[in-house]
């Protein structure tokens, strides 16, 4: 009989670590007597010898080096805040943030979209009130009312919708989120007159990469990542982005493909969370994978975007995915 046979799978896994931790092979071979193996050495000897000993070690060396390149990434980002910055050169984002994966703050580039002095409720009823919307809603007392969007779907006027979230104070039970694609309807077209994408995004790519999210204070958007680069743009009142960085990986142990079921505010994520106050006027870049959980604290529209100037192609970044 093999050395694979006689081993069972927990021991395999307790030999790799041995190793990878360089645990003296006397150790390793005390602890084997102590559990009854009456010859350590040769058996020690065979299962280095056994193919699948030798692909389970390289597997876990490999798991090994990773986590280590994750925790050091880990490390550094937790003793660094969000960085905020007035405006940012195309050449300086895309250097310093989009290619390093690392959010930001940009505080006044809405404040020069035509956007920013016009876009509200009542705008959007007055001047669009006859476009044919999708909205989601029933979402409260739901926990799947996002991941299954499209079952809490209903089509309206956007000009009701509007006067709705007017009349409402707060609620989550009513949204108009971004994968209905509202923006692209033709009766909307005229809204991107008011949006300036320079320096960041390239107009040549807009469609399918733009979306509105237009709602009532209290609207929560749950913990979840994109497989893209987005840039969440705060056009008419406020929001609060808790982020998480993609390298807390505990999160992916309760993860339903991109969403968490974690709570942001309960230790310890609270510990690893940035909590971020957008206000009306700012952007905040949301690199992928990056968890986010958002809450309207006012009623309010923002334009989530994904049409950067570099590539922005990561649909495989699904890690929560993968098969158990
Ligand atoms: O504004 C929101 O409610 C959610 C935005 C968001 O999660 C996104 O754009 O990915």
């Amino acid at each position: 009989m093999s050395a694979s046979f006689q081993l069972k799978p927990e021991w395999l896994d307790w030999f790799c670590d041995c190793l990878l931790r360089k645990v003296p092979i006397f150790q390793i071979e005390q602890q084997l007597a102590i559990s009854g193996i009456s010859d350590p050495k040769t058996f020690l000897a065979e299962v280095q010898k056994d193919p699948i000993f030798k692909w389970a070690y390289q597997q876990k060396r490999a798991l090994r080096q990773h986590q280590i390149l994750i925790q050091t990434q880990h490390k550094l980002r937790k003793i660094s805040n969000i960085p905020r910055v007035d405006t940012l050169t195309e050449q300086a984002f895309f250097e310093y943030f989009y290619s390093a994966q690392s959010p930001v703050v940009i505080e006044k580039w809405v404040t020069q979209w035509p956007a920013y002095q016009k876009w509200s409720a009542s705008f959007l009823r007055d001047q669009y009130g006859s476009a044919q919307i999708k909205i989601t809603q029933g979402r409260e007392g739901h926990q799947d009312y996002d991941i299954r969007s499209s079952d809490y779907q209903v089509d309206g006027l956007l000009a009701e919708f509007a006067e709705r979230v007017i009349n409402t104070e707060h609620s989550n039970d009513f949204y108009l989120i971004a994968r209905n694609r509202v923006i692209e309807s033709p009766k909307l077209l005229a809204l991107w007159d008011d949006v300036i994408e320079e320096p960041y995004l390239d107009v040549s790519l807009r469609k399918g990469c733009a979306a509105l999210w237009f709602g009532p204070k209290g609207t929560i958007t749950p913990l979840h990542h994109d497989t893209c680069n987005i840039l969440f743009a705060q056009v008419w009142g406020d929001k609060r982005i808790t982020l998480v960085p993609p390298t807390y990986m505990k999160l992916f142990e309760s993860s339903k493909s991109m969403y968490s079921f974690e709570d942001v505010l309960k230790s310890p994520i609270q510990e690893e969370s940035f909590v971020i106050d957008l206000k009306a006027g700012s952007a905040l870049f949301i690199p992928v994978g990056w968890w986010h959980q958002v809450e309207a604290l006012s009623a309010s529209i923002s334009m989530a975007m994904t049409h950067f100037k570099r590539r922005n192609d990561f649909d495989d970044y699904r890690p929560g995915a993968i098969p158990s």
